[in-house]
């Protein structure tokens, strides 16, 4: 069954141009784009975001980086969404993230590591809640999911 994931762009991600590298991503594994927009975050959206988050010692860090410049905010469709776009993005600090992950060859610090992807189902849809409304999702279906899936 397919589902949906939120994925992020964050900051440095923009910053360091990394924005079709990271996509190119998720293309090449046969997701489907279903949502995409460029957004400057507000604190609230921020807070509610990571809000089991804002009691980490290094939460004013985090909040500061993200509020720092756009974000590119995407919703992901397709089997295992969830679960495979954490393997896609890699482990959360650098340091453990494997190479051919996007962590992997793009990043060197956890407080810099260029991308989020919800860690679940149940994030997901919180997520996508938080940063779509519902018509701002497309409903379509690729012309190739057939040599994508079994
Ligand atoms: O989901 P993921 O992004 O992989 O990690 P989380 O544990 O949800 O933390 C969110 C975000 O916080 C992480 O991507 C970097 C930052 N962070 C940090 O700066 N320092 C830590 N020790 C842990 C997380
Ligand atoms: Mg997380």
């Amino acid at each position: 069954m397919e589902e949906t994931t939120f994925i992020m762009i964050k900051p440095d991600g923009i910053q360091r141009r990394l924005v079709a590298p990271i996509i190119a991503r998720f293309e090449n594994r046969g997701f489907t784009l279903v949502a995409i927009k460029l957004v400057h975050a507000s604190e609230s959206l921020i807070d509610q975001h990571y809000a089991e988050l804002t009691s980490k010692p290094f939460y004013p860090g985090l909040k500061q980086y993200m509020l720092s410049g756009p974000v590119v905010a995407m919703v992901w469709k397709g089997k295992s969404a969830a679960a495979l776009g954490r393997a896609i993005v890699g482990a959360t600090n650098p340091k453990e993230s494997a190479p051919g992950t996007i962590r992997g060859d793009y990043c060197n610090d956890v407080g810099r590591n260029v991308v989020h992807a919800s860690d679940s189902v149940e994030s997901a849809k919180r997520e996508i809640a938080l940063w779509f409304k519902p018509e701002e999702i497309a409903h379509y279906a690729p012309c190739d999911l057939g040599w994508v899936y079994e």
